[in-house]
């Protein structure tokens, strides 16, 4: 360095000059390359902090355009709300920012997205995001993990454009997917899209209640169907009619329409299609392959497509599941209606308005005969101690393993231990109780208190006695066998109350 600057003083003054103007040159030429997208996006500057517009269903924010990256601040709520799945029957939702699908996020190459959090006091599990638009551990679920009344913050760039999901990941992933936690983060390119007349939000969902489609009153959800894959309601937008009737989309003849098409699942592929029109474009999977002509795309679980059409003709154009019983038994099924001049030269014809219509209440199916349900209930043999504990560890690892973790150590502020718990080991009977039908309210738990859900475990006498006598001979507990006759003891008394 020293040599350097010595050398330097000694050049003569002209010199000295020329050095400096070429510095200014080359130091220009290396901040042009930061604001070049397409070299590599992770070097793209930000230019001041934004509140990023967020939307609810069916609506989109507004386009990036032309606009630099920026330090883009997301501020969600997480939201455990009773809702209406169809008329006369209610369902709890869990949701980013109360809605279903959650808020649309709009974002561009080279963003820096802080994300905020936050689980309402009210609701009663943890939870945390994972979106498919970041590069990194879990999508952001690892550093999300959130406790009712909590907020957790964690930031990422946006480097890949496309059109993404997010979704919950807490265990049991399935059942916060299935409850409504998912929504779509757009990442525009940095030339931002081409513009359009009209731009929806849509995502697809599979619901799973244990009563059939249409049974009214509260729905709770069904744990057996979902691994089943045996959904009730296939929907958009999370309920039965989110867009028919008053909530139908709308447009005029002669304009173009993007759809942001989602599909939440948790089990279902969607074959989305709208009949009465063509796809001119669709960006395949949400990504950089663009598709023309197409009829019906496929949207698998945990994925998206941009879909785009201009409307020639004026009427009704439904929006399906091509699986086509979960159009019209099931939900899923929307509508655009569009207004204008008639076009002859593109469509001759007398329009009838209403032929699609969903026949949702009109299921029919093979009821379970009582000598089946008999039969399924009749006790067995008797398990010895090991046979015992070993279908108990069976049990545990599918059904508690996800909440109170391999070795029943539990998760701080959200799942107790099982492992050495004075509340388990004080009270067996209390623990059957716990098992059959789930627990919530406060409890204190090694000295520190839980006040959460617990769901009632749907399992047979056999495998709640099981699965309590391995977690009673492990985990350093006191080694409680626990017998079917305890079980069924503890059902009569419930029974009886
Ligand atoms: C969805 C997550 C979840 C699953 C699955 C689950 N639990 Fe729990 N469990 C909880 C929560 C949360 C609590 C605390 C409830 C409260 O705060 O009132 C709890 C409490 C308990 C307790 C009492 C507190 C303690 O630590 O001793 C026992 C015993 C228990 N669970 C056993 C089980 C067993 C056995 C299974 C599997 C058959 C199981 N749980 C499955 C979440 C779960
Ligand atoms: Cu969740």
């Amino acid at each position: 360095m020293d040599y350097f600057f010595l050398k330097l003083n000694k050049i003569k003054k002209n010199w000295h000059f020329a050095f400096v103007f070429f510095l200014a040159l080359f130091l220009a030429s290396c901040n042009n390359r930061d604001d070049d997208a397409s070299k590599n996006p992770e070097e793209i500057k930000v230019s001041l902090k934004m509140k990023a517009e967020l939307t609810a269903p069916p609506h989109v924010p507004k386009p990036t355009a032309r606009r630099k990256a920026k330090q883009l601040i997301v501020d969600m709520e997480i939201l455990e709300e009773e809702g209406e799945m169809t008329d006369g029957v209610s369902y709890v939702y869990w949701t980013f920012n109360g809605t279903v699908p959650g808020s649309f996020i709009r974002t561009k190459v080279g963003d820096e997205v802080e994300f905020h959090l936050k689980n309402h006091p009210d609701n009663k599990l943890p939870h945390n995001i994972d979106l498919h638009a970041v590069n990194g551990p879990g999508g952001g679920a690892v550093s999300s993990f959130v406790a009712p009344g909590h907020e957790t913050v964690f930031s990422f760039k946006v480097l890949n454009p496309g059109l993404y999901v997010y979704h919950c990941a807490t265990a049991p992933v399935g059942m916060h997917i299935a409850n409504g936690m998912y929504g779509l983060i757009l990442v525009e390119p940095e030339e931002g899209l081409s513009p359009v007349d009209k731009e929806f939000y849509i995502m697809q969902g599979d619901f799973y209640t244990k009563g059939d489609f249409g049974n009214p009153g509260l729905q709770p959800f069904d744990m057996k169907k979902a691994i089943e894959e045996d959904a009730d309601y296939v929907v958009f937008n999370g309920k039965v009619g989110a867009l028919t009737g008053d909530n139908v989309l709308t447009a005029n003849v002669g304009e173009t329409i993007r759809l942001y098409v989602g599909n939440g699942g948790p089990n279902l592929v969607s074959s989305f299609h709208v009949i009465g029109e063509i796809f001119d474009k669709v960006h395949v999977e949400g990504g950089n392959l663009i598709n023309e002509n197409v009829q019906t795309t496929l949207i698998p679980a945990g994925g998206a497509a941009i879909v785009e059409f201009r409307v020639e003709v004026p009427g009704e154009y439904i929006l399906v599941d091509h699986s086509i019983f979960r159009a019209f038994n099931k939900g899923a099924l929307g509508q655009i209606v569009v207004k204008g001049e008639e076009n002859h030269r593109v469509y001759r014809g007398k329009i009838q308005e209403g032929v699609y219509l969903p026949e949702g209440g009109a299921i029919q199916e093979m009821p379970i005969s009582d000598e089946d349900f008999e039969a399924s209930q009749q006790p067995e043999k008797q398990l010895s101690l090991e046979e015992k504990i070993d279908l108990g560890k069976n049990v545990y690892s599918q059904t508690c393993l996800a909440c109170h973790q391999a070795n029943g150590q539990g998760v701080p502020n959200a799942f107790p231990p099982l492992a050495k718990s004075d509340y388990l080991n004080a009270d067996a009977m209390r623990a059957v109780d716990i098992v059959m039908h789930g627990k919530t309210g406060e409890i204190t738990v090694n000295g520190k208190k839980y006040n959460s859900v617990m769901t009632a475990q749907n399992l047979t006498d056999k495998e709640i006695a099981s699965v309590l006598t391995y977690v009673y001979n492990n985990f350093e507990n006191n080694g409680t066998e626990v017998t079917e006759e305890m079980v069924k003891k503890q059902r009569r008394s419930k029974s009886a109350e």
